[in-house]
């Protein structure tokens, strides 16, 4: 234990905050790494090296991508060794499967093609999500999936979300830890949309029949996932925030915020304590919205953490599944994974360590200024020693040195790939 720890623990403690309870507390609260970064959203479906299409969209071509499912593991095993935390899992698209580049058609999938990613999940003892894929697919037409007006594309597609559930349920029951299946669909228009209405009705339609068959929560945690706009989707989203709220709401289903598919000077932050009290469950894509893109790597900021601060002062973690969602190939993949991962747990560490029972004192006895006091001094506490210590803790590198790992991987293993 260094000094600096050994002084931090001491302000901390001040306030009546045990940091070494909150280490302990933090290694073992779930952290869902998307493994999309590594690369490019392009998955193993096919040999044909292709580019993600029809609503997603990677942009970069630096060195080193996993081209092969060994390649992707060996890379999560990297990220692992650089992310601190007992409790990881990892969050795949369902066209990240072992498919070996022979999958004819994606709704070919099946169990089989999981098995080795079980297996492992099992040997790194972290939990698998999953991301059903719609999109790089021929039918994507005109921009619509599920929502589509052509009933024979819908079909398809509904078929295709149901065998994904049924994989996750397996995924889940197999690790004994509920697996999370995402619903996201790309849906939606350039420019102004008349018929905004009836897509929507088809995707009422769609989910109902999809959604009636349920699967045990302790295998199965289903999320729908909003969005706001996308690149060619500028005016409409089938999928919007309201509309799956309503439906989540309604048919007891969780929900998805990631933090990219907002307005800009919306706040997720707020919108956790908002549907808390109606939502079963909620996952978190955290990523970094710049401009019109939705999905820069995720890096420590003031909103990053009022999001962890809402979970942890409504003691909300039974509920909200942290995870993260990006991909930008224009650096180092392996690194950038860790990267958004260490500032999530980061966010989480510092919102652990407010003394949220001062603070509510303070409220409670009016003292504005307090509360206001406490919160702007609490910005300055060395919470970063706190953190190097949990980094040791985990037997993880720390700030500076973590880097320098992520560069001799980079060096040893990724620059070596053609
Ligand atoms: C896309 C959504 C979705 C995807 C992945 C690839 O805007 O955020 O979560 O990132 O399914
Ligand atoms: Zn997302």
């Amino acid at each position: 234990m260094n000094n600096n720890y050994i002084s931090a623990r001491q302000k901390y403690g001040e306030f009546g905050i045990d940091t070494d309870k909150v280490i302990e507390k933090i290694s073992e609260i779930p952290l869902s790494i998307h493994s999309w970064q590594l690369d490019d959203v392009i998955g193993f479906e096919s040999d044909v090296f292709s580019k993600p299409s029809g609503g997603i969209m990677s942009i970069g071509n630096y060195p080193g991508r996993a081209a092969s499912i060994e390649q992707y593991w060996e890379d999560l095993e990297k990220v692992l060794s650089l992310v601190p935390g007992n409790k990881k899992k990892i969050s795949i698209q369902s066209t990240e499967g072992d498919y070996k580049g022979r999958l004819k058609n994606r709704n070919d999938m099946s169990k089989e093609h999981f098995t080795s990613w079980i297996d492992w999940a099992k040997e790194n003892k972290v939990g698998i999500d999953l991301s059903p894929a719609f999109y790089s697919h021929e039918n994507v037409r005109e921009g619509y999936t599920i929502a589509s007006k052509d009933k024979a594309v819908r079909e398809f597609w509904i078929e295709y979300e149901k065998i994904n559930r049924e994989i996750a349920n397996f995924i889940g029951k197999s690790l004994k830890w509920a697996s999370i299946c995402n619903f996201w669909i790309p849906d939606g228009s350039k420019d102004v949309t008349p018929s905004r209405f009836d897509h929507r009705m088809i995707l009422k339609e769609a989910l109902d029949e999809i959604y009636a068959i349920r699967y045990p929560k302790k295998n199965l945690i289903d999320t729908l996932e909003c969005k706001l706009f996308g690149i060619g989707f500028e005016f409409y989203n089938t999928g919007s925030l309201e509309f799956y709220i309503s439906y989540a709401v309604k048919n007891n289903l969780g929900f998805t915020f990631d933090t990219g598919h907002f307005h800009p000077t919306e706040e997720v932050s707020n919108k956790i304590s908002s549907t808390l009290p109606f939502l079963e469950d909620i996952v978190l894509h955290l990523s970094r919205g710049l401009h019109w893109d939705s999905d820069h790597v995720t890096v420590l900021t003031d909103e990053l953490v009022a999001v962890m601060q809402e979970i942890v002062r409504a003691d909300a973690f039974d509920k909200v599944h942290i995870g993260t969602d990006y991909f930008d190939a224009t650096m180092n993949r392996v690194g950038a994974l860790a990267l958004g991962a260490r500032a999530a747990q980061k966010a989480l560490l510092i919102a652990m360590l407010e003394p949220f029972e001062i603070l509510k004192e303070y409220e409670e006895d009016n003292n504005y200024f307090a509360r206001l006091a406490l919160l702007e001094d609490l910005k300055t506490m060395p919470y970063s020693d706190v953190w190097q210590q949990y980094c040791e803790k985990s037997n993880v590198p720390g700030d500076g040195e973590w880097i320098k790992e992520a560069i001799a991987y980079e060096k040893a293993v990724l620059l070596k790939r053609k």
